[in-house]
């Protein structure tokens, strides 16, 4: 309840701002992850070149730390026409369209190339082409990254070095599941929770790519982190359909043209800071890098995700992705 005041309170001021601004549209957009994230920075980016195209009919005010929430209460928000913009992890996301658990899966990206292959053709387009029957717009995919173990108890090597590690996964059945399947005791959390659940030893560990790792501070609080990349979390830039459909065709032109632009920046810039972090993280932390060998065991213990969830998200769709991912060439 503290919350939601809180909310409402920042998106009054954002209000006020924007009449004295003169804008004839806001967009308040809001994230998870802090100021210092690849993904925040793609968002500053993105404001950039929405406010100096649409000669300052749309402002664009940004919200970071989960100061709007979390994914899941943002994306009900843009449902519901109160938030206009946010940029979820997929994972969550599948709560409201199951196919997207596509991209749950373990291993089934093989390098972040292939991700942008599927992302950008026929798949991906297939799968945001399914948002605006919930009520929203997916306007591109950005990039959270690969997924990497950390835990405060001992180094991870091998599956069954998990056994019995409380491990925290977003809200999604299938992360949840394959952190059973290789014997851990999993729990779903929201993201704005999980520093103070590690601090209390609420959870023993989490999974999130190298710059989140270190940026948020999981290194405070975690020892030891495995490069095990299990899944590869891609974001969408979600915009409220309400919102949308407001809007004359130019400035959705601008707002899509902006947000396929700062997609190019932010994967660059993702995968050049998850580089710079992991070298940093080694400083601070004990990061075990797994050999080819040590990562298909993890890779086998997760086979029977690929059964148990093969009905729910569609044989064809799976075959789908594996079979293009096979034919991708550089
Ligand atoms: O801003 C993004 C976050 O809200 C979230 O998606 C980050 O990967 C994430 C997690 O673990 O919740």
């Amino acid at each position: 309840m503290k919350m939601r005041t809180g909310c409402v309170a920042m998106l009054l001021v954002a209000l006020f701002a924007s009449a004295a601004f003169g804008a004839k549209f806001t967009i308040n957009a809001g994230i998870g992850l802090n100021d210092k994230s690849a993904q925040f920075q793609s968002l500053q980016y993105f404001k950039e070149v929405v406010e100096k195209n649409s000669d300052g009919k749309i402002e664009v005010v940004l919200f970071h730390s989960s100061q709007l929430g979390d994914d899941r209460t943002m994306m009900e928000a843009l449902k519901m026409g109160t938030q206009e913009m946010t940029c979820p992890s997929t994972a969550p996301m599948t709560a409201f369209i199951n196919a997207f658990k596509i991209y749950d899966l373990p291993f089934i990206f093989a390098n972040e190339e292939v991700a942008d292959y599927i992302l950008d053709g026929p798949v991906g387009k297939k799968l945001l082409d399914m948002l605006p029957d919930q009520g929203l717009v997916g306007l591109a995919y950005w990039e959270n990254g690969f997924r990497m173990l950390t835990n405060s108890s001992h180094p991870v090597v091998t599956p069954e070095d998990l056994k019995g590690l409380k491990i925290r996964t977003m809200e999604n059945p299938i992360h949840l599941a394959a952190f059973r399947t290789m014997g851990a005791n999993p729990t779903p959390m929201a993201f704005g929770e999980l520093f103070s659940a590690m601090q209390q030893k609420v959870v023993d560990g989490q999974e999130n790519p190298w710059g989140t790792i270190f940026l948020q501070n999981f290194f405070e609080v975690q020892k030891y982190a495995t490069d095990t990349g299990h899944v590869y979390s891609p974001f969408v830039l979600l915009i409220s359909k309400k919102f949308w459909d407001k809007l004359p065709d130019d400035l959705k032109a601008v707002v899509q043209d902006a947000a396929d632009q700062a997609k190019v920046h932010n994967r660059a810039l993702n995968r050049k800071m998850n580089a710079e972090y992991l070298e940093k993280l080694k400083e601070k932390m004990e990061v075990v890098i797994l050999t080819p060998e040590q990562k298909a065991a993890f890779q086998e213990a997760c086979l029977p995700i690929y059964e148990q969830f093969g009905k729910d998200i569609g044989e064809d769709l799976i075959k789908e992705v594996q079979e293009l991912s096979a034919g991708f060439k550089k």
